[in-house]
């Protein structure tokens, strides 16, 4: 007997094959383009049933928020040229990812910020003054983690990573539905602990969302340096973990997006992973000179998708803003300006001994020893100026 290719094909498992099976990395992946609601003029994209528009009164409030983050942050710079802040890192040109985020999360939730995050701390509502006490050198941490429930900013890239997903994990298993949101930068998802922070919180299905500003540098290397993913968001599939891409600069969209993805953490589906496009439009901090690593019309094709302004624009279309509001927000930021800037140039007493406490529960012979060390010197420096 004779046995004809047709045969071969017609025996042949994978010949009869004819409905391809359903691929579950499919479902895991983005968009392939970056979810939008709002052109860059400020005009409304046509709606998605997957992302929903929050409501007038939300958006209004996202408005006044990220006017004040503004504010916020150009008075911080300024404080950096006083002197009164070591060194301050601007997120100018992210504050829709900066408060649509924390917009999206409840005060019973849980922030994991990174030094960039200060706007997105003062759009939570934790008074500025605490948010910078770190920054003027003060403080490990101004604010109570425990009774603001965010987390102090991380400069170290990435370890907070691992930290919400440890707390997420810990709120799950006591049976709360807490969510842990983690910023973290584009550059900062090269580091091991986003690594192993998002693998854990897949594998445990802890309820975290990481948020991923793509801010297209990490101080002056580009992205292309950093990676040869399609897009930061696609690193999600082979964690097991969905994920979604989102214009950060259209905030109506950054809040939809991240909505979605803190629904899902909380449904106790596991952890979602978002990239949000943006630029971050000063230095990576006061101390760098940016024009070293890029140009002007780079820049200036950024300014020209400013967050603010396409969502004053929307919302004086719908009609939920007019001059008045527009006039009196930008009243509330002034005044929020100087009241920092009054607090700001008080000079608190800070007693330099405070350095060493709480850096263990249980200080370590070597952090005694030093400790003792600044208490000597400091001792010799007071008799010296009595003697003087
Ligand atoms: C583990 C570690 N390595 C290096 C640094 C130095 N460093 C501070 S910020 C930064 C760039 C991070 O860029 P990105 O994650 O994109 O965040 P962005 O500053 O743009 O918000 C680097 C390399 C650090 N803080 N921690
Ligand atoms: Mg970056």
């Amino acid at each position: 007997m004779t046995t004809t290719p047709q045969a071969v094909r017609r025996a042949s498992p994978r010949a009869r094959r004819t409905v391809t099976p359903p691929d579950p990395a499919r479902s895991l992946l983005p968009d392939a383009e970056p979810v939008r609601l709002l052109a860059q003029d400020g005009m409304p994209l046509p709606a998605r049933a997957d992302y929903p528009e929050p409501a007038a009164e939300v958006l209004h409030e996202l408005y006044r928020r990220m006017v004040l983050g503004r504010r916020f942050d150009t008075q911080a710079t300024a404080l950096t040229k006083q002197g009164r802040l070591a060194v301050y890192p601007s997120s100018r040109g992210q504050e829709a990812c900066q408060v649509g985020a924390v917009l999206a999360v409840r005060d019973t939730d849980w922030v994991f910020p990174t030094y960039r995050e200060s706007m997105a701390l003062v759009a939570r509502g934790i008074d500025p003054v605490e948010v910078l006490t770190l920054l003027r050198g003060d403080w490990h941490c101004g604010y109570d983690p425990t009774e603001v429930r965010t987390a102090p900013q991380c400069t170290p890239l990435a370890t907070q990573c691992v930290h919400a997903a440890g707390l997420a994990h810990g709120e799950a298993y006591q049976g709360r539905d807490t969510v842990a949101l983690a910023f973290i930068g584009d550059g900062a998802t090269s580091e091991g602990d986003f690594h192993e922070g998002v693998n854990f919180a897949a594998v445990f299905k802890a309820p975290v969302v990481y948020f991923v500003q793509n801010n297209k540098y990490a101080i002056s290397v580009p992205l292309s340096r950093q990676t040869a993913a399609p897009s930061l968001a696609y690193k999600g599939v082979g964690y097991g973990v969905p994920s979604e891409q989102v214009d950060g600069n259209d905030p109506v969209a950054v809040l939809a997006v991240l909505t979605r993805a803190v629904a899902h953490a909380r449904a106790g589906k596991g952890p979602f992973l978002v990239e949000a496009h943006t630029y971050r439009m000063e230095p990576h901090t006061n101390a760098d000179d940016a024009s070293r690593y890029r140009d002007g019309a780079e820049v200036d094709a950024w300014r020209d998708r400013d967050p603010i302004a396409r969502l004053e624009t929307y919302l004086r279309a719908r009609g939920v803003l007019d001059d008045a509001a527009v006039a009196e927000i930008a009243e509330q930021a002034e005044a929020y300006a100087a009241d920092l800037r009054t607090r700001m140039n008080a000079q608190p007493a800070v007693d330099p001994l405070s350095l060493f406490d709480h850096v263990y529960a249980e200080p370590t012979p070597q952090l005694i020893e030093q400790r003792e060390q600044v208490r000597a010197e400091l001792a010799a420096a007071r008799a010296e100026e009595g003697d003087a």
